[in-house]
């Protein structure tokens, strides 16, 4: 199969490479730096679509189309993706080879563009690239951070953050639109919004969606008057404040903190976004703007842009002569919102005086929100004490969540259990209210990026096996390749693929962290943020256990295993910092034994994010899914792995759950206590019985503090051992890392035994979990968000 996604045969891309490169380096391709061939080869993309993209704009802004609010867009690398899509990989390697460069080397020259968090910020990503593909008119809004989420460094163990400058030297994929400002206005500034477009391809289409990022700049580039004036130094602190505003994406994913500099961000890009696309309606329908809902609709990436709720009212309102009624209707038929967590740290909840200060008018809106909320809630018969407690404004706070319950026309999880959970318990009052406004949407991946670009060797495989590429378009269609499993001779091909990029990520570890990994090992992998109810420490006891069972108990027939890491931890959170340092005292203490070490070797990759996933997500045996039952609100890398042929070691939790039942339970290993039985075991747990009476425990728990690691004499070991056994006041174990302890042990023994005594077998069911992945693409969601809550129409251009 050819890679040709759009088969135009185009030798103008080829031919216009050189040109690019040598406008860029100002040498000859062939002189050029790595890091110049990148930014030429990029820009030689760019042109490419231009045409495309201008006329899918204008396709887009005549008919019904979608907007995705976001304060993350984890993108990730954009050029191999984009040659992914456009099917020119070949095309630039050759080109690149004609120049004295090998592709993957200029590859590696592009800097992550880590505009998010972690999943809710990825799936934005994803989100847009099945958005294109699909042909359905969206476009996603955010904030231009000049600085991502930190870079990670070890220091002695410990993670040390830096400024994550991604776009400090030149970045090809945005594009400055300065016609198209907006004025932002706070009450105690004004502040300009310029938009930057990043151009969305897709597989398979001319069209090419837009990713509008705003930044944030001074009304005028210098305010000559104040700067010859005493007020000298007022004009530079004014400038820079305006500045702060999209200066650095905030690090927090799971703590809500409230920073006034954070909903100033969201305020200002959700205000400017709201005021394109008022203008842009009023362009092509005229001034009545109350059939504006009729052509937009915007969905909310949790409560981080829930502010757009009151600003529309007030733009309708204000600037647009709309009564209240009126103008409610507009915007409850305008907004969707999707919740990504249970956890009730993560709430957004505002001071009051916070919203008085910034926008005084905004907070006028809401409080009349919240009077006309209790009217209608006395009208339904809600008393007023139960009314209070979900009232927009209460408790001198501002409450996002509740906001966005009432003022959108549809509310969604992210899973079928999630969403179960989200009307049983967190949002049940809203659920009672409007029961046909809840809908479940299972997040999904997008095939393009995390298999056909991150594993060539799998997709060459599946093209050959169809006959054609159709499944990067139709994943489902991998179901038509399950009977292969009975094909001792394709699992061997299988096994071989695994293999070889196995072989690829120990090169790479290697390279990057100085590591030897043995391929032949199993590789065993967790990958996600760092919190504890993702429990990386129920992980790391099962290797300290492992660790004495092998040096104390003298146990030699064991499968030899390479344990990977990666994870960041928000960098206020200190137990999970502690948890870090934690996991890499293990692995300096087990990779340094050499009894030990025949048999395991444990990486924590630094600095984990898009690029490095795409590494090890291919090259992984086992898929650790482990968190408490009922608090993964999803998850997504479970189906990454997935669709790249590792097997779920996990819990009943979030998509873990649809995950076994597309496979089913013999193709994945489950433990671990069950969501619903949890309040039980609960009741009569002893985290120190459990302690005592664990075969292992003790002794890894023991290891802690007794001299076996070392913590610097930082504490953190202490307070992890602490937070297990005594909760220092509080309720201990909050996690149940202890409760699933022995399960945990058990299964992923079994586990590894199955690996090595039946490889044929094992790779059965790597390749049902393959072609059962094909419901977890992305394309599947965005597919029922358009249809069921969207309304929209594929709108397919032209196209050059
Ligand atoms: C909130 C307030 C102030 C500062 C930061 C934040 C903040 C930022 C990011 C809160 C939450 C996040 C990110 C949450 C997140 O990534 N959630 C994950 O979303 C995935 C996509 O739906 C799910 O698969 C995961 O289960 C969920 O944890």
């Amino acid at each position: 199969m050819t890679d040709h996604a759009t088969p135009h045969d185009n030798p103008s891309f080829s031919q216009s490479i050189p040109g690019h490169v040598r406008g860029f380096s100002g040498a000859r391709p062939e002189n050029s730096t790595v890091k110049k061939y990148w930014t030429g080869l990029s820009a030689a993309v760019i042109d490419q679509i231009a045409g495309n993209w201008n006329a899918t704009k204008q396709a887009y802004a005549a008919t019904r189309s979608q907007a995705y609010f976001s304060a993350e867009f984890l993108q990730g690398r954009a050029l191999l993706n984009n040659l992914t899509n456009l099917g020119l990989v070949d095309d630039a390697k050759a080109v690149a080879a004609q120049h004295g460069f090998d592709l993957t080397d200029v590859l590696e020259a592009e800097h992550d563009a880590a505009l998010g968090n972690g999943g809710l910020g990825r799936l934005a990503a994803c989100f847009l690239d099945s958005a294109v593909t699909l042909e359905y008119p969206l476009t996603g809004y955010g904030l231009l951070y000049r600085y991502g989420l930190f870079r990670q460094e070890f220091v002695g163990g410990f993670q040390k953050e830096h400024p994550d400058a991604w776009k400090e030297s030149f970045y090809p994929f945005i594009v400055r639109r300065g016609t198209q400002q907006r004025v932002v206005t706070f009450d105690d500034m004004s502040v300009r919004a310029v938009p930057y477009d990043m151009p969305i391809t897709g597989y398979g289409t001319k069209n090419v969606g837009t990713l509008r990022l705003w930044d944030a700049k001074p009304m005028h580039e210098f305010d000559y008057d104040a700067f010859n004036s005493q007020r000298f130094s007022d004009a530079i602190l004014e400038r820079e404040a305006v500045h702060d505003l999209t200066r650095v994406l905030y690090p927090n994913d799971t703590t809500f903190a409230g920073k006034v500099l954070r909903v100033r961000q969201q305020y200002f890009f959700v205000s400017a976004s709201l005021q394109e696309m008022i203008d842009n309606y009023i362009a092509h329908h005229g001034e009545d703007l109350s059939g504006f809902h009729k052509y937009n609709s915007i969905q909310l990436n949790d409560t981080h842009p829930v502010i757009a709720i009151p600003e529309l009212m007030r733009l309708l309102m204000d600037s647009h002569g709309m009564g209240w009624e009126d103008a409610w209707e507009v915007t409850t038929k305008t907004f969707a919102y999707t919740n990504h967590t249970v956890l009730e740290e993560a709430l957004e909840r505002w001071d009051v005086a916070i919203f008085k200060q910034l926008f005084w008018r905004i907070w006028e809106i809401v409080v009349e929100i919240d009077r006309r909320y209790r009217i209608d809630m006395e009208a339904r018969g809600i008393g007023p004490e139960e009314a209070h407690h979900f009232s927009p404004v209460h408790d001198g706070q501002v409450h996002m969540a509740w906001i966005a319950c009432y003022g959108s026309y549809s509310v969604n999880g992210v899973a079928a259990m999630h969403t179960e959970i989200l009307k049983r318990d967190t949002l049940r009052y809203w659920y009672e209210l409007y029961p046909d406004h809840f809908n479940n949407k299972t997040n999904g991946v997008t095939p393009r990026r995390w298999l056909r670009m991150c594993n060539p060797r799998l997709s060459a495989l599946l093209d050959r096996l169809m006959g054609s590429d159709a499944w990067v378009t139709d994943l489902p269609r991998l179901e038509e390749l399950a009977h292969f499993a009975a094909d001792d001779a394709v699992m061997g091909e299988l096994a071989e693929i695994k293999a070889a990029n196995k072989r690829d990520f120990a090169a790479w570890i290697s390279q990057h962290q100085g590591i030897e990994v043995d391929p032949d090992s199993i590789f065993d992998t967790q990958i996600k943020r760092l919190h504890e109810y993702k429990r990386q420490l129920l992980n790391a006891l099962y290797i300290l256990d492992l660790y004495f069972r092998i040096k104390d108990d003298g146990e030699r027939d064991l499968p030899k295993r390479t344990f990977i890491f990666g994870a960041k931890a928000a960098p206020g959170y200190v137990r999970a910092k502690g948890i870090i340092k934690l996991i890499n005292s293990i692995a300096e203490l087990v990779n340094n034994d050499p009894e030990v070490s025949k048999y395991l070797t444990v990486v924590f990759v630094e600095n984990y994010n898009v690029s490095p996933a795409e590494q090890i997500i291919p090259a992984s045996d086992v898929s650790e899914q482990i968190s408490l039952a009922g608090k993964e609100a999803s998850g997504t890398s479970n189906m990454k792995f997935m669709m790249n042929g590792a097997l779920t070691l996990g819990t009943m939790d979030g998509a873990n759950v649809e995950i076994v039942d597309a496979v089913g339970e013999d193709n994945a290993y489950v433990f671990g206590a069950r969501e619903e039985e949890l309040p039980e075991l609960r009741a009569s747990y002893n985290p120190y019985a459990a302690y005592k009476s664990v075969p292992g425990l003790k002794r890894a728990l023991d290891a802690l503090v007794d001299g076996t690691l070392d913590d610097a004499s930082s504490g953190a070991f202490h307070d992890i051992r602490g937070s297990l056994l005594d909760g220092q006041g509080g309720t201990p174990d909050v996690y149940y890392v202890l409760g699933d302890f022995a399960d945990y042990r058990a299964t992923r023994d079994r586990m590894a035994r199955d690996y090595v005594t039946d490889p044929l077998a094992w790779a059965r069911k790597c390749w049902i979990n393959i072609c059962s992945s094909g419901r977890f693409s992305s394309d599947r969601t965005i597919n029922d968000y358009a249809t069921e809550v969207w309304k929209l129409e594929r709108t397919p251009i032209e196209g050059e």
